[in-house]
């Protein structure tokens, strides 16, 4: 029998002349010299081969296998640096510094508020700090003079976790664990989102943002409390607006005030946003609680302090001249555009 070495290099050469990707040299691989390969099969049929041209029709096979063998590795290394090269020339050719063809996001009006506050009392030398969302009913009660089964924690509606923590209803649940990290004097804003199970409203979400302030010191009073207060509205609206300080009830503070705010949505005049009353409630604050400085690991005897809870989303609403409160949380971008800023 005579064997068709000179055909299977001709094709072998043919195909070798087409192929061109990795896949394409990996296909003349297995065509050839995989288990069923033309090359393979020559070795099984050299058996039928008669004896005296059995010794060179091997070796002519063996130099064939080395030459697909060599000619496919050189084939497939050249078009691998083809690949790389195209790769790098497409990297090389796109411009990273073109102006984006999609529309750019922007800040949401609650993070520039948060911002300018931040700002603000950054400014007068208090830290900003951070705090968790879901924390336990010693930090968001205990710590504040709230005891268990006080009905002041009816004042909150609050989300239960089934392992017993609660979801921060307040950002005043952060203020003994900042009191504990720093000691006194101290002065500090942290914002937070925070929970309620609320039916919603105009001027009512579930979820809404706070910013807790505490200052810490000796000689520390209530005129302090308003000065910062003042100080911090004038700079957010760049105006001065009205404001009325009440009498208001917070185990956690005494004495303790309701800061409103005139509603600037009407002017005063009354609307859904204020619930008719003119006023909108923004920042409760007071004088700190001896007992909750203590609970704080601060000597009462030696410092005194105010905090306040300021109602950042309204403060965003006011500022923005927002009607309802939960177009903030709707996620709506056609609404949000018109307050945007980028
Ligand atoms: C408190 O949360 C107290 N921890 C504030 C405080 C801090 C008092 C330090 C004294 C000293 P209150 O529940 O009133 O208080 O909430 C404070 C502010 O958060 C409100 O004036 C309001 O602006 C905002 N707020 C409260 N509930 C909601 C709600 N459901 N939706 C939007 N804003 C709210």
């Amino acid at each position: 029998m005579e064997l068709d070495i000179e055909k299977i290099r001709q094709d072998f050469l043919r195909e070798l002349d087409k192929a061109a990707s990795a896949a394409d040299f990996e296909q003349l691989k297995v065509a050839y010299l995989g288990k069923k390969g033309r090359v393979t099969e020559l070795f099984k049929d050299l058996k039928n081969v008669e004896a005296q041209a059995k010794k060179a029709a091997g070796q002519q096979i063996n130099t064939l296998k080395e030459k697909v063998e060599s000619l496919i590795a050189e084939g497939a290394e050249k078009s691998r640096q083809a690949e790389e090269r195209r790769l790098v020339e497409e990297a090389e050719a796109y411009d990273f510094t073109r102006p984006a063809a999609y529309e750019q996001g922007s800040l949401h009006p609650i993070t520039v508020v948060q911002r300018e506050v931040e700002a603000v009392f950054a400014s007068m030398g208090f830290t900003i700090e951070d705090y968790v969302e879901i924390t336990d009913e010693y930090h968001c009660f205990e710590a504040l003079n709230i005891p268990k089964h006080h009905p002041a924690r009816d004042m909150q509606d609050t989300y239960f976790l089934d392992n017993g923590q609660v979801l921060k209803t307040h950002t005043s649940a952060a203020q003994n664990a900042i009191m504990r990290k720093y000691g006194a004097p101290l002065r500090a804003v942290f914002p937070g989102r925070c929970f309620r199970n609320e039916a919603t409203d105009a001027c009512h979400e579930n979820t809404f943002f706070q910013m807790e302030g505490i200052m810490i010191d000796t000689d520390i009073s209530i005129s302090n409390l308003i000065y910062f207060m003042k100080t911090m509205l004038s700079e957010v609206f760049h105006q001065e607006v009205e404001v009325r300080l009440r009498p208001g009830f917070f185990p956690f503070v005494e004495p303790g005030f309701e800061l409103d705010i005139k509603c600037l949505i009407c002017g005063g005049d009354g609307c859904p946003t204020c619930k008719q009353s003119g006023w909108l409630e923004l920042c409760p604050c007071g004088m700190i609680h001896t007992k909750v400085l203590e609970y704080g690991g601060i000597d009462p005897e030696k410092y005194t302090g105010f905090a306040f809870g300021l109602g950042l989303t309204r403060l965003a609403m006011m500022k923005y001249g927002i009607k309802d409160i939960r177009v903030l949380n709707s996620g709506n971008l056609k609404a949000m555009s018109q307050f945007t800023v980028r």
